[in-house]
Formats: C-alpha cells, structure tokens, sequence
C-alpha cells in the first residue's frame, strides 16, 4: 500500500516535471514534491513509526525516489535555462550591419599647432624653453628690462595688478630675465612661449590675455647678424621657402638698436595685395640687440657679452597662417572652430 504511493508520487512528478516549460512552474513542482511538506517528505518523517524490518526498505525507496525526483527538475532546469537563452538571444539580436554612433572629437586649438611649430622650428635651431610664471613682480616686469615707472612704455603695458608690485606680466620677458640671473654669466640660448596679460578691451583684433614667444641668446660677439639669420631660417620654416624678411628700424626698451621684421607676403609674393595693402610685406615680430642695461642689471658683463632677443606673438602668427578673422575666437571655446581648423590626419 505504502510502496504503491511511492510509485504514484514518482509517475506523477514524471509527467509533471516532463511538460513544465518555465522555470516558474518547474520551481512549484519542486516544492510540491520536495518540500518538507511534501507527501514523500511527510512518509519520510513517519519512518519511525514503521516495524523495524520494514522501515529499512521502505527508508531505501524514499530516498531513491527522492534522489530521482530531483535529478529529474535538474535536468529540466538545464534544459528551460537553455532554451530561455535561447530565446533572450533571439530577442537581443544585433545587428552588426548597421553604421556605429561616432563619438565626436574635437581638434587642436590652431593656437598650440602654431606654438608647437614656432616651438619646434626653435629647437631645431639649438634652443631651450624656458618657463616662468604668469604673476610677476614689477621688478622683473619693467624694472630689469630697462622700463623704470616713469617710462612712457608702460602706459601701453597697463595690466593687471594684484598689488602695487605684484601684476600679470605683460610680456614673457621676465622669464628671460630670471634666466640671467640664474645663469650667472654663462651663454643663454632660449625661447619662453607663455601667455601674456595686458589691460585692453577686447575686440576683433584686441585681446587682454595673448601670448607671446620671446627669444633670447646671449655668448660673446653676437651681432645683429646673427639676429637677421635666425629670424629669416624662422620666417622661411614657418612660412615656406620663398618667404624672404627685413627690418626696420624700431624702439623697444630692452633693446638697442631694435628693429621690426617683415617678412614678404604669402599671398601675393610680395607683388602686393589686399592681405598686405599693397605694400607686399607683412609684420611678424621684433627684435633688436639686447641693451647694454638689461645686460648689466641681469649679471652680463656689456664689454665682454652681447645678445639679441626678439619676440613674437603666436595669436598674430595663427591668423596670419588660417585666415583667421577674429583673436576672440582663440579663447570661446567654439567647438566649431576646432573642427574648423582641424588638422586633416
Ligand atoms: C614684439 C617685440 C620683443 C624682446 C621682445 C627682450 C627680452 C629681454 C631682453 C631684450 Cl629679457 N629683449 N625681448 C625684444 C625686442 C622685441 O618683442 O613685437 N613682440 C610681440
């Protein structure tokens, strides 16, 4: 009578467990044939109350029971996890067909393209950059570079200031001349790039913050020789082969004699054009013979070393290099501009 229960509860979990299909109904059979109150789990319980001899065989058959009902959910699991896979796969098919999202890049700013040129152009020459900071003392602001407060240039290098002598330098020299200082005598040959501050309102062609690259190189028997071949190698590498330059005759504080350099222009080769109104040169920076003061106030000897220094500003060469209509656009941060200019790969 017993063993015949036995026998019922395992077909019936046989047929049960065959046509289950979700893993929902496969976990109420489970429950239903295995779970403590189970009607094979409550036979187990009574076990006790079997006479002796009997209770061995009947313990035996449980547990077959027991151990094959469960082998069978195993195998059904298996099988529904499969066939579940199966059918989430089917659903989340891709298609590997169609086109990828782009992720969209931006470009170098045309500025540091043109900086890492000038930058590079240099260092070809046997340069090293020199760096400084950007908050300066009125000392090495002016006052080394031969610019006492009385002096007429600082009306055009107003700034800004963070306290009677300490302001945002107006120029990169300062950076020049704390490297005299710190060379003690010895030959310089550098080249500081660095943003610049002046007071100024902004416009198309105005701009408060800018940025310059300052040379300098000082050895014993520089001439202004030496200055005219160096910046005419930069113009020809920055500008292209045909590019020739001459100065002009200029004032700068920190220099003497000083001189504007004007290379031949690109557009027209110098035959004249709108770019350069007609005269066929364009200005691109200065420079001059380092003065005799600088020198001295900066730890040079002027009877035994000389130097020429020169300066150039790198929004000015951008322009001039893209066509460029507007330093503002420099700085807006216009994500159109930098493809715009991006370099083609
Ligand atoms: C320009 C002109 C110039 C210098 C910069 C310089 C620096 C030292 C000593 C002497 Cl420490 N000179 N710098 C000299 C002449 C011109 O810049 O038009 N810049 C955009």
């Amino acid at each position: 009578m017993k063993n015949e229960t036995v026998i019922e509860i395992l077909e019936e979990a046989n047929t049960e467990i065959a046509s289950a299909s979700t893993s929902e109904r496969l976990q109420e059979l489970k429950i239903k044939f295995l779970a403590k109150k189970s009607v094979l789990m409550s036979l187990m319980s009574e076990l006790g109350k079997l006479p002796p001899e009997e209770r061995k065989s009947f313990g035996q058959m449980l547990n077959e029971t027991r151990t094959k009902i469960s082998a069978l959910i195993e195998q059904k699991e298996t099988e529904i996890r499969k066939q579940e896979l199966q059918k989430k796969l089917e659903r989340e098919e891709i298609d590997i067909t169609l086109p990828g999202r782009n992720a969209d890049v931006g470009g170098q700013n045309p500025f540091y393209v043109v900086k890492d040129e000038i930058t590079d152009i240099f260092l070809n020459m046997g340069f090293e950059v020199a760096d400084g900071p950007e908050v300066e003392t009125d000392l090495f602001n002016f006052e080394l570079l031969n610019i006492p407060k009385d002096h007429p240039a600082r009306d055009m290098q107003d700034t800004f200031y963070i306290s009677d002598n300490v302001l945002l330098r107006t120029h990169t020299s300062p950076v020049q001349a704390h490297t005299m200082q710190v060379a003690g005598g010895k030959p310089i040959r550098i080249i500081c790039p660095g943003k610049t501050y002046r007071r100024d309102d902004d416009d198309a062609t105005h701009s408060h913050q800018f940025a310059q690259i300052e040379g300098l190189v000082i050895d014993k028997n520089i001439n202004i020789g030496h200055l005219k071949a160096t910046l005419e190698l930069f113009a020809k590498k920055m500008f292209g082969e045909k590019r020739e330059i001459r100065l002009r005759p200029s004032y700068f504080p920190f220099t003497e004699p000083s001189v504007e350099v004007d290379i031949t222009c690109a557009n027209c080769d110098g035959k004249g054009c709108s770019m350069c109104k007609g005269t066929g040169y364009i200005e691109i920076l200065g420079g001059g013979m380092v003065h005799p003061n600088v020198l001295k106030m900066n730890g040079y000897d002027p009877e035994v070393y000389s130097g020429f220094a020169f300066g150039i500003g790198i929004e000015r060469v951008a322009i001039l290099r893209y066509g460029i209509d507007d330093i503002r656009k420099f700085y807006q941060n216009d994500v159109r501009f930098l493809h715009q200019y991006r370099k083609k790969a």
